[in-house]
């Protein structure tokens, strides 16, 4: 077990702030990463309603240039946005257990199976969700393209067979380990799960490998923080 090592004063209360929406994908690889590394009590979450188009507002956009969730802000007013990046940072913080790879081969799988869990899948239903459904209502969608939103709903189908065939032979999105790549996936089938597109049930080592995550304490403790909003919200 490595010693707890951190860049942050953990005696402050909360020690790291992470704008966010409760059930968003994209915020749950954040919060699933950080219970995997136990940071979960260090943390102040900011709600950022994307329903009233709160994150693309000049306030917001002055955080995050991109206008998206989450964005994590450190004590010293550091602002870091991009789920992959967040992830990166906290991995950096201590060690078990480690999310983003401990060798030079591991680190450039991880990050190429995460970077591939974002194009083929989950960024691509994100891209459905905003261009061929309603997504989050008129006043939000100001543009849409209904045409592109279903070329990337099959894209994501495309996406999901083959990280079916990955998961035919593999344990983990990226090897032997649990990782950041892992989680990356997770986003898309909890956006696949919101937007209704199941997974082909011929995908069975992708929906196995989907039920396996299911059990993991940091998917568990994400789903409780989603049914407490779910309440407050
Ligand atoms: N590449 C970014 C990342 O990895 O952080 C994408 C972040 C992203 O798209 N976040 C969603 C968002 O802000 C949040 S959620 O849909 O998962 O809740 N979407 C709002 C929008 O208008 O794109």
């Amino acid at each position: 077990m490595t010693s707890q090592k951190t860049d942050f004063d953990a005696s402050q209360r909360p020690a790291l702030k992470i704008y966010d929406w409760y059930n968003g994908p994209y915020p749950a690889r954040v919060r699933i990463a950080l219970a995997e590394k136990g940071f979960l009590s260090q943390v102040e979450f900011v709600p950022v309603n994307l329903w009233k188009g709160e994150h693309k507002k000049p306030e917001f956009l002055a955080i995050n240039y991109s206008g998206t969730l989450p964005v994590l802000e450190l004590q010293d007013g550091a602002l870091i946005a991009e789920c992959t990046a967040i992830t990166q940072y906290l991995d950096s913080l201590n060690g078990d257990p480690v999310l983003t790879g401990q060798t030079p081969t591991e680190k450039g799988l991880i990050h190429m199976m995460t970077k591939r869990a974002e194009i083929e899948v989950l960024d691509a239903i994100s891209v459905y969700l905003h261009h061929a459904t309603p997504g989050l209502g008129p006043e939000v969608e100001l543009y849409q393209n209904r045409e592109w939103g279903e070329r990337m709903r099959d894209k994501a189908l495309r996406g999901m067979h083959y990280f079916d065939s990955v998961l035919s032979t593999k344990a983990f999105v990226a090897g032997d380990h649990f990782s950041m790549a892992d989680i990356a996936l997770l986003g898309g089938m909890i956006f696949a799960s919101l937007v209704k597109l199941p997974v082909p049930q011929e995908c069975e080592a992708l929906r196995a490998w989907n039920t396996r995550m299911q059990e993991r304490p940091s998917v568990q403790q994400w789903r409780a923080m989603v049914d407490a909003g779910e309440r407050n919200n």
